[in-house]
């Protein structure tokens, strides 16, 4: 297969023959095609995803589809996305090495990336809602966010890296704009496609789409979003986006990679640690959730402290780019006025990483896209009980941003909201 060809989405039957002479599949998983093995495995809501396995190995074969899977063909999206999450992934790689799977291969006019077939790793959502605690998760998130948010900025890079890079993302268009609706707007109007677990949610629904506080700080959070080009984000770092194993954790599927505010990555991720928090007690009939409660909000902290740590050491060891010089401290003997300025900079990304985790719990609940920690509650009274202290729990973080001032107090709040009656 070639770039030159028509683009045509792969199926299990047809995967073979046409792939059956890529060099750089066959040199994974061996040349007999008639031993490959075939499965289609996405579930995520865009795009087509083959385990591929041979006598040699296995690798996965990823292809974008020209429309929104979840949705169908009513809603095309560009297959481009593709190109992006290929070049977001070698970037990643290169600013924190081992934390996503390898690219064996890359098609821009199919679409298709090859990549490392990553077993016996789970999707991370996965395993929180079975209730097991992964003990490196938080160290190795926190990196991957640190290296990549801080080498992608003008903290690190020559200004005209940076420059090329934004011109090269700025064009993913289609799939910020999926965001900026879909995170942004959609929660806080009769949006078309929203749904929620209904009528158990109805009231509280209702005052909050008329929330003036709670709908200005959404709209100054998109404003952040879309006019602060300061680093190449993930896009969409959410547990669904990474694999575990006990030891191990990767990042996948930066389709939505572009440049945006660093804290829109860091307050996704918590958001979704959260949430698993309060899904924890529909789960509950699968065993006692204290121990993983507590080590949820473990995570949040550790994840933080690690993220600020790294930041750190990459502020006083790698800060070679246009922002902050040297040349104005350190260089100056002015060791202090770095550590003032980097202060700063954390104390920005953290009062909005908490905006970006209040509005992302939001939308998981009242947008088009919800998330199975709360969906594969199959009792819906339960399922709303639990979706109702996320929801209050979102608002506060969001509206009380800049009151906040440490994760304990984020955490002390969220284990009160868990306490209470929802409904
Ligand atoms: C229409 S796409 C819906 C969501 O799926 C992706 O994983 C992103 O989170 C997006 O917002
Ligand atoms: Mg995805």
């Amino acid at each position: 297969m070639t770039g030159k060809l028509p683009f045509e989405a792969l199926s299990v039957e047809t995967l073979s023959t046409r792939l059956g002479t890529n060099e750089a599949l066959c040199a994974k998983i061996g040349q007999d095609t008639s031993a490959w093995k075939v499965r289609e495995v996405g579930d995520g809501n865009l795009n087509l995803v083959f385990i591929v396995e041979g006598t040699e190995g296995a690798v996965v074969v990823k292809q974008a589809l020209p429309y929104v899977r979840l949705v169908g063909d009513s809603w095309p999206l560009p297959l481009k996305r593709s190109f992006f999450e290929y070049h977001a992934l070698t970037r990643q790689e290169a600013r924190a090495p081992g934390s996503v799977p390898a690219i064996y291969y890359f098609d821009e006019g199919q679409a298709l990336i090859i990549m490392e077939y990553l077993s016996p790793h789970m999707i991370l959502r996965r395993a929180l809602i079975e209730g097991r605690q992964l003990p490196n998760i938080a160290r190795d998130i926190g990196l991957f966010m640190a290296r990549t948010l801080f080498r992608g900025s003008d903290l690190h890079m020559a200004a005209r890296d940076r420059k090329a890079d934004l011109a090269l993302f700025a064009d993913n268009v289609e799939l910020c704009d999926i965001t900026e609706n879909l995170v942004f707007s959609d929660p806080y109007f009769d949006a078309k496609l929203n749904r929620h677990t209904s009528p158990q949610l109805d009231g509280l629904v209702a005052e909050l789409r008329a929330d003036r506080d709670l709908k200005v700080e959404a709209q100054r959070l998109k404003h952040i979003f879309a006019a602060n080009a300061e680093t190449l984000l993930h896009g969409d770092l959410h547990s669904g986006s990474i694999m575990v194993t006990d030891q191990e954790t990767r990042m996948i599927d930066p389709e939505f990679a572009f440049y945006g505010p660093m804290a829109f990555d860091v307050g996704m991720l918590l958001a979704n640690f959260w949430m698993s928090f309060f899904s924890q007690s529909g789960h509950e009939q699968t065993g006692a959730r204290d121990a993983m409660r507590a080590y949820l909000l473990g995570v949040t902290a550790e994840t933080w402290a690690v993220f600020r740590a790294e930041f750190s050491l990459l502020w006083r060891s790698e800060r070679t780019g246009m922002l902050y010089q040297k040349s104005l401290f350190e260089d100056q003997g002015d060791r202090l006025g770095a550590e003032q300025a980097l202060d700063h900079v954390l104390h920005q990304i953290w009062t909005d990483l908490l905006g970006f985790a209040g509005i992302e719990v939001h939308r998981r609940i009242l947008g088009l896209a919800h998330n199975a920690d709360f969906e594969t509650i199959a009792d819906e009274d339960l399922r709303a009980s639990c979706e109702a202290k996320a929801l209050k729990f979102g608002r506060h973080i969001a509206v009380n941003r800049r009151q906040i001032h440490s994760i304990e107090e984020v955490n002390a709040l969220a284990a009160l909201i868990e306490q209470e009656n929802s409904l």
